[in-house]
Parts: structure tokens; sequence; C-alpha cells
């Protein structure tokens, strides 16, 4: 016999589920606290790198949050961790929810973290209405959404999704300057994250359903003075490497017409991209160098050396590789101009994620049932929940950021919207757990 969420006493007449919407922004004030950067006078600046000591003490902060829930905690050989609620039919599988916690450098406070600690409220907010939800409802937080320190986005949900071979994985170098010499395998082992990779990886439909909540990373809600979007799909990224190498020399003594600059060369090809990108006329179509790394890197040296991290995106997988056919015969021909070497390497190329028809109804429900209006959108962001849709019917809830800002300090989410995308989750996982 399991409890019918519909009839507990303890909800409102809409079916929803209380926020402790002081505890939750507290929550989010203090894991914001879990960073090494100067505050910035534009907001509350997080830098939160995947395994450095902010990102490990942010995880055991979080534990303890956990377990004052009365969850069971279970963490991976890549540090994803599974923050589970036993529902009165353990066997069946669990509905989850969940993000990540790291934060690119200089970044905001909202990304990710509202989907962790909004997931952890509306899990308190379904125990504290009194429910026995019949499946458990399991919060994950996932390892290395940011491709900041490996250089690949959704690091801990390929694993669990197998899109990432454990052994390519392992053997992934850094890619902050500095780091190039450390592996995954050494930094996630030096973390206590030991084990095999393999067993990182849950079978198809180990979940019953998936939802995320995250800030929307766009300007679309707020334009539409919208407190909610429902994610239908989610577009498709890809990132390669670009090294382009040349011949270095004396700022001075080396003439213009004997030049091989490799910078040079990668501006051209930088141009080159951004050119293709717009010829699209889709403004689906994104692309952007985010790193440029120049060797040796003095003022009076020519650049020998330079490598870029290349970003392109599309909800269009197909349209996405003609810019970069596009590019690449732009690359033939300036390489052979310059007589540099422009070698590429791809690091992902993804295809979009279509979220599940059923929890896209789910959600919309809920957000009748609460009298909140509600877009359908697509996310340009990509997010953990595009990995786990290889293994699991997902859907995403966005709430508005101010100005449509994000991965800057100044990104903002208000109390209000949070505690509404929290409750609105509460009710469809509780939902969810009843099917
Ligand atoms: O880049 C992204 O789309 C995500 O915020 N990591
Ligand atoms: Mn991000
Ligand atoms: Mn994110």
């Amino acid at each position: 016999m399991h409890t019918d969420l519909e009839n507990t006493a303890t909800q409102d007449k809409s079916g929803t589920f209380a926020i402790d919407a002081v505890r939750l922004i507290a929550e989010l004030n203090a894991l914001a606290k879990f960073t090494s950067v100067e505050p910035s006078a534009e907001g509350t600046a997080v830098t939160r790198v995947v395994f450095t000591e902010d990102d490990l003490r942010a995880r055991a902060w979080l534990k303890l949050l956990a377990t004052e829930a009365g969850l069971l905690i279970r963490e991976d050989a890549v540090g994803n961790t599974f923050f589970r609620w036993i529902g009165s039919e353990p066997n069946l599988p669990a509905v989850a929810t969940g993000s990540h916690i790291d934060a690119i450098p200089h970044a905001g406070m909202y990304d990710g973290t509202v989907g962790v600690l909004g997931g952890l409220e509306a899990i308190r907010a379904l125990q504290r209405s009194g429910v026995r939800p019949r499946r458990s409802i399991e919060l994950v937080l996932l390892t290395s959404e940011e491709p900041t320190r490996f250089g690949i986005g959704c690091l801990g949900s390929r694993l669990l999704s197998g899109t990432l071979e454990p052994v390519r994985a392992d053997a992934l170098h850094g890619t902050q300057r500095g780091c190039e010499e450390e592996t995954l395998a050494e930094v996630r082992a030096d973390a206590g994250f030991t084990g095999p990779l393999a067993g990182v990886r849950l079978f198809e439909n180990y979940y019953h359903a998936w939802v995320e909540l995250h800030i929307e990373q766009g300007p679309l809600l707020e334009r539409e003075d919208l407190p909610l979007g429902i994610v239908t799909a989610i577009a498709a990224p890809a990132s390669y490497r670009f090294t382009i190498e040349g011949i270095g020399g004396h700022a001075g003594a080396l003439l213009m017409p004997d030049r091989r600059d490799a910078l040079c060369a990668a501006a051209e090809l930088i141009l080159s991209i951004e050119r293709h990108t717009l010829a699209t006329g889709a403004i689906d179509s994104v692309a952007t160098v985010g790193t440029c790394d120049v060797y040796p890197g003095a003022v009076n040296s020519v650049p020998s050396r330079v490598t870029l991290q290349l970003d392109i995106r599309d909800t269009d997988p197909t349209r996405r590789e003609r810019v970069m056919q596009a590019v690449r015969g732009d690359v033939e021909a300036l390489a052979a101009r310059r007589q540099v070497h422009i070698a590429e390497t791809l690091v992902n190329a993804d295809e979009p994620a279509i979220c599940s028809p059923h929890i896209v109804e789910v959600l919309n429900e809920v957000c009748r049932a609460n009298g909140v209006a509600a877009k359908q959108m697509v996310s340009r962001a990509y997010h953990d929940s595009s990995f786990i849709a290889r293994i699991a019917p997902i859907a995403m809830l966005f709430i508005p950021c101010r100005n449509g800002v994000s991965h800057r300090p100044d990104e903002h989410a208000s109390p209000a919207d949070i505690a509404l995308g929290a409750r609105v989750l509460a009710s469809a996982l509780g939902k969810l757990a009843s099917e």
C-alpha cells in the first residue's frame, strides 16, 4: 500500500508542497562561499573547479545537509554523489533530480547549485508534507559538468550514461595552464575517488524519470515575464582543440616577411569560425573560442605555438558540422599561405537531447495546478540532463536569470523564482514517484 500523494492532507489546494525559501537561499549563499576568488564588485563571484579544495569542501558540506535529511549517500569512482530517500517500494526504478556544483572561473553562484540545493529542498518539502513516495527519490550531484579542468563538459554524466569511455576519461589531461601534466586518474584518486570508472555506468532505465532544475542562462523568460520554462530539447554541443604551430623568434630581429606567426594565424582562424557561424543565418548556431594559449607568451617573442579551444553548438548537428567543414576549408588555405601547421582535435560532438513528452506533460500539469504559466523552450546551454537522457526519460525546469546573464559574477536568480522552481520540482517528483 503506498500513500497516494494527491490526497495528502498536508498539501495545499493545488497539490504543492511548502518550500522553506529562507533556508534554501541561505544554503545557496553558504555554498557560494566555497570559492577562492575575491568578492567582485559585479556580484558574488564564484570559482569552484572540480576536485579543488573548494569543490571537496563544498561536497562535504552538502553531504552533511543530506545526512540531516536522512538521505542515504553513495559516491561513485568519479565523484558523482547520490543522495537517496528510500520509497515504500525501493526495488522500483527511482525518480531523480540533480545538477552540478562546479563553477567556471569568475562565474556566478546559481548555475548548477539551484538544481542541487533546490532538489534537496524539494525532497525535504515532500518529507515535511508527510508523504512516503512509492519510488525512491534521489538527488544527484554530478561531477565536473564544466569543461574547465579536463576540457570536456559533463564528465560525470557522460560516464554515468556510457557516453565516454572510462579509459579515455582517466587519461584526460588538465587543460588549464600549468596543469597539462595531471590526469583525471591521478586527480580523482588524490580527491579520494578510487575504483574503476567502468563501475560508474548506470544501466538503461535505472531511473524511472529525471528532472533537473536550472537557471535559464538566457534572457527569454525574463523578457516574456514568465517565472518558469519547461525544456523540450537541449542543443547539441561540440568542442574542438586547434593547435597552430609556426616559427618563433625575436620580436625585433625577425623581419615581417620571414615570420610564421602562430598567433596571427590563430586570429584568422577565430574570425573564420565567427564568419561561417554567422553565415548559417540561424539564431541557434553559436560558436565560441573561449581560450587561447600563446607560447612562449612573452611580449618580445614571436608566438610559435597557439592552442585554441572551440565550443560550437546548434540545435541542428548537421548545420553545426557544415560550419566545421567550411572552417576546415579556410584552415587549409590559411595554413598554406602562412606556412604554419594547424592540427584539429575533436574533444566531443554530441547529439541534441530530446525531453520525455510524458515528463514535460507532468511538469505542465503541475504548473497548471499551481496557476503558473510556463514557456516550452529549447536549452542552448548543455546540461547533465543531455547525457542522463541517454539512459532515462528526462525533462528540465528553468527559472529566469536577470538580464539572461550567466557564467559571470552578476548572474542572479530571484528568491521567489528559485522557491517556485523548487516547489514545482517537488510536486513533479512527488507525482512521478507515485507512478
Ligand atoms: O556551457 C554550458 O552550456 C554549461 O553551462 N556548462
Ligand atoms: Mn555552466
Ligand atoms: Mn549548469
